[in-house]
């Protein structure tokens, strides 16, 4: 029978396990699938094997208890980290995503930076980010000083504040997993993602609950739990994943997300006089003009600035590293181009 001839059943990867995938197909029946031979060799780079949340077409083979991964649907969305240095393959966290639920407690580990790069990584993945601010019981204090600070800098982002003794308070998620929609969850790690997707999907009560935690809340430092990625079915209908955290999230090939984050600045920008504008000592600077009349508040300008810097740090550092990748590639080359020219002399 040929690849063609044969009759897929559509499923959706569901966990991701080193080279194995759990899929669902069906109402809710759920089998380990590998790839096949042919997918594995024709691949080219990461984004050629499956993600959560993809979607796939399996055989199941009568005889073996693993299913076979034939194809991958078209994504319409990835959301992808690039690891800088090593290679510049990027890694899919999850594909098919609508909303990308950035977390963050409230303690002293905040960081308007690191949310920062989450939303630039949401919206370069085109996913709709949403601001989840949990522990809110630790801190009773201030908080809603926090809140108020991150709608200015974050204007165009919800922003929701939890508590898991609390989580019934909680019915704004009721818009965002709707169902027919696919979420996913991210954040350092220890800042209470599974707790939270435990009562999402009703498994805070339930055996078959998802491992959870206790950090050290001093400084915040957590161990990670969980170690893959995962989909479930939320209460509300739409499907959530929840990830492990994420050690170091680099921008490096999020500039898009950036420019989305803060496209009234980059708007800004192009209305300078000089289009090479410093917005230092130029005359009729756009930027200058907008903070002096207060319609660009200056932390907002600061904090582009400093993200831009970081993503050409980082732009610089994949170059150094692709650089350096071709420099091998070019040496292997003209290895194999001096060999062979040895070879012919000697004929
Ligand atoms: N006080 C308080 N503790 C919470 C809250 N949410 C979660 N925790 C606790 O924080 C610890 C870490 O929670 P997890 O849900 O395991 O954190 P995680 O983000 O999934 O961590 P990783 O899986 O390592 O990425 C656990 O001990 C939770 O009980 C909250 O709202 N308030
Ligand atoms: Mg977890
Ligand atoms: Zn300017």
């Amino acid at each position: 029978m040929t690849e063609e001839a044969k009759t897929l059943i559509p499923s959706r990867v569901i966990c991701e396990e080193r080279a194995l995938y759990q899929v669902q197909y069906g109402m809710d029946s759920i089998v380990w699938a590998a790839i096949s031979g042919k997918m594995k060799h024709q691949a080219t780079g990461r984004k050629d094997y499956p993600a959560v949340g993809d979607w796939v077409g399996i055989e199941i083979p009568n005889s073996a208890d693993r299913a076979i991964i034939h194809a991958i649907a078209p994504r319409k969305s990835t959301i992808y980290r690039k690891q800088i240095g090593s290679s510049s393959d990027a890694q899919i966290l999850s594909a098919n995503v609508d909303y990308t639920f950035v977390t963050t407690s409230l303690n002293e580990d905040l960081s308007e930076r690191r949310i920062e790069r989450y939303l630039a990584m949401a919206w370069d993945s085109e996913t709709s980010p949403i601001i989840l601010l949990t522990k809110a019981d630790l801190f009773p204090e201030g908080i809603d000083e926090i809140v108020e600070e991150m709608k200015t800098t974050f204007p165009n982002v919800p922003i929701h504040t939890l508590s898991s003794d609390a989580f019934d308070d909680a019915d704004f998620f009721v818009q965002y997993l709707k169902p027919g929609t696919t979420s996913v969850i991210v954040g350092s790690s220890g800042v209470g993602k599974s707790t939270l997707v435990n009562f999402l999907t009703g498994k805070d009560r339930a055996e078959d609950q998802i491992a959870t935690k206790d950090i050290r809340e001093k400084d915040g430092k957590g161990r990670h739990t969980t170690t893959s990625r995962n989909l479930y079915v939320s209460r509300f209908g739409g499907l959530i994943i929840d990830t492990p955290g994420m050690r170091e999230l680099s921008l490096s090939d999020h500039t898009q997300g950036v420019d989305t984050q803060f496209s009234d600045v980059v708007e800004l920008t192009t209305k300078c006089r000089f289009s090479d504008c410093k917005h230092e000592t130029e005359p009729k600077c756009a930027i200058k003009a907008a903070i002096a009349d207060g319609s660009l508040p200056l932390d907002r300008w600061e904090s582009y600035l400093k993200l831009e810097a970081e993503v050409q740090h980082g732009l610089a550092k994949q170059d150094k590293a692709l650089a350096t990748e071709q420099k091998r590639q070019w040496k292997k080359l003209t290895e194999a181009g001096r060999e062979r020219g040895f070879a012919k002399k000697k004929t």
